[in-house]
């Protein structure tokens, strides 16, 4: 399914393609289709007091680092820490916890078994294929309910399982209704669901929603899809059925963050991530940066649910346990995501720090860092630093160092000691009458570049 918006997503060669769909569209699902395919304005006013739909301010998490983030290239936990990381998700407060298939190895349905009796307040999935055989497997280990999916693109129809629509729906009514019959939530998906025909989706949603599926899913599999065909393919399925719905974004291109955003507008109400994002390949919708996006959309909110202090702790376990460094640009926790460094920035951000932060590093239980032993640094900057360490210089004497400090940076970067060491010296000096010397470094309290 390609949305009419797009020009850039790829679309199946026809040779792979079984073309038209393959059941016949009735009315219901013909006006839908309609409606996504005619033209539509670009999106405004989403969030407003208007907006019905959306559910930016009511959504849940399900957390995959125990399933989709035991793809990532380097993931192996042992169950020790997976019950770790299963006790930390649930302290942070994410609603739900999704594990890997228990029919993917003995050691998996083990674990699957440990967590669903470890009392968490948190629900616990495990995640399967649309198989009878997975799904008894899976009832049987304790979790509060199944994540179930199967591929609906001409790609997996074609290459991976090779069954058609007719069958899989027939299947996946036979295996949620086993599901439901157990007394498990259950949860419906299509794999590759942005290149899926889209009557064969709506149509196969709409039949679990009738018997009583909880959520149906839309995934992205291969990361194809962009916030505008979301916000439509979700908001397409919103009027079709009555449960809730989940969605799943690859981050190949860049837009799992901002495709969970879009599904929530569009009236998804539960969105998967991952702790760093890890998952298969280059993964999917990280924890943190979700969490930093719907902060900003509805800050109150996230902040009753969800203890954000807890992210970066999360993150370390998670990047200790599969030998990973939490990249530098990471959301909240990067090592300079609350750093400022042009002085105009710097002054601002003293003054008052809304000017350059949409996140209050406290609520995350991070703290900002002015930088300043830089070329490109301020005299407002060097000020407060010299407040800091309770120095008494007038403005002319600051700007005088600043002055210095730019000289000496041209070179190049001082740190925070360096910098302390000259504002000092030029306060002693000063003190002794000496200002008019030029204030340098010495040779020996210079750091090699
Ligand atoms: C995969 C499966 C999946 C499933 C998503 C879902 C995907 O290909 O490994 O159950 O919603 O990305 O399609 O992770
Ligand atoms: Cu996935």
């Amino acid at each position: 399914m390609t949305p009419p918006t797009s020009t850039s997503t790829s679309t199946p060669p026809t040779s792979a393609s079984p073309a038209a769909s393959s059941t016949a569209p009735d009315a219901a699902i013909k006006a839908a289709v309609a409606a996504v395919q005619s033209v539509r304005p670009a999106p405004t006013g989403y969030g407003g007091p208007q907006d019905f739909i959306s559910r930016v301010g009511n959504f849940s998490i399900i957390e995959s680092t125990l399933r989709e983030g035991e793809q990532f290239a380097n993931a192996f936990f042992d169950t020790e820490t997976k019950i770790k990381i299963a006790r930390a998700l649930d302290e942070f407060g994410v609603e739900y916890i999704e594990l890997t298939s228990p029919a993917a190895s003995e050691q998996s349905r083990l674990d699957c078994i440990a967590i669903a009796n470890l009392g968490l307040k948190a629900k616990i999935l495990t995640h399967v294929r649309c198989h009878m055989d997975d799904a008894r497997i899976a009832v049987e280990t304790g979790v509060d309910g199944l994540d179930v999916v199967i591929g609906t693109s001409s790609f997996l129809r074609e290459f991976s399982h090779g069954k058609d629509m007719t069958y899989i729906t027939k299947q996946a009514i036979e295996v949620v209704e086993f599901i439901k019959s157990k007394g498990l939530e259950v949860r419906f998906s299509s794999e590759d669901s942005f290149r899926s025909d889209l009557v064969d989706l709506l149509n196969i949603y709409r039949a679990v929603d009738k018997i009583g599926v909880n959520r149906v899913g839309i995934a992205d599999t291969v990361g194809c899809a962009n916030p505008r065909q979301v916000y439509e393919l979700v908001r397409t399925l919103r009027g079709v059925v009555s449960c809730d719905i989940e969605c799943h974004f690859h981050n190949d291109t860049g837009c799992g963050i901002a495709n969970a955003y879009a599904a929530l507008e569009a009236g998804a109400t539960h969105i998967d991530t991952s702790v760093l994002g890890i998952g298969e390949r280059n993964g999917i919708t990280a924890l943190g940066g979700f969490c930093a996006r719907m902060y900003v959309a509805d800050r109150d909110y996230v902040m009753s649910k969800y203890k954000l202090h807890k992210l970066r702790d999360i993150e370390n376990l998670v990047a200790e346990a599969v030998q990973i460094q939490v990249p530098f640009n990471n959301y909240i926790t990067g090592y300079c995501a609350f750093t400022h460094k042009a002085g105009i920035h710097a002054k601002a951000i003293l003054n008052n720090p809304s000017t350059y932060e949409i996140l209050k590093p406290e609520d995350f239980g991070m703290t900002r860092y002015v930088s300043i032993g830089h070329r490109l640094t301020g005299w407002n900057a060097v000020k407060n630093r010299v407040q800091q360490l309770g120095l008494k210089l007038n403005d002319e004497d600051v700007k005088a160092v600043t002055a210095q400090i730019k000289e000496l940076a041209d070179v190049r970067p001082l740190n925070i000691d360096e910098v302390d060491t000259l504002l000092r010296r030029f306060h002693e000096d000063k003190k002794t009458g000496l200002d008019e010397s030029p204030c340098m470094l010495t040779s020996d309290e210079e750091v090699d570049a």
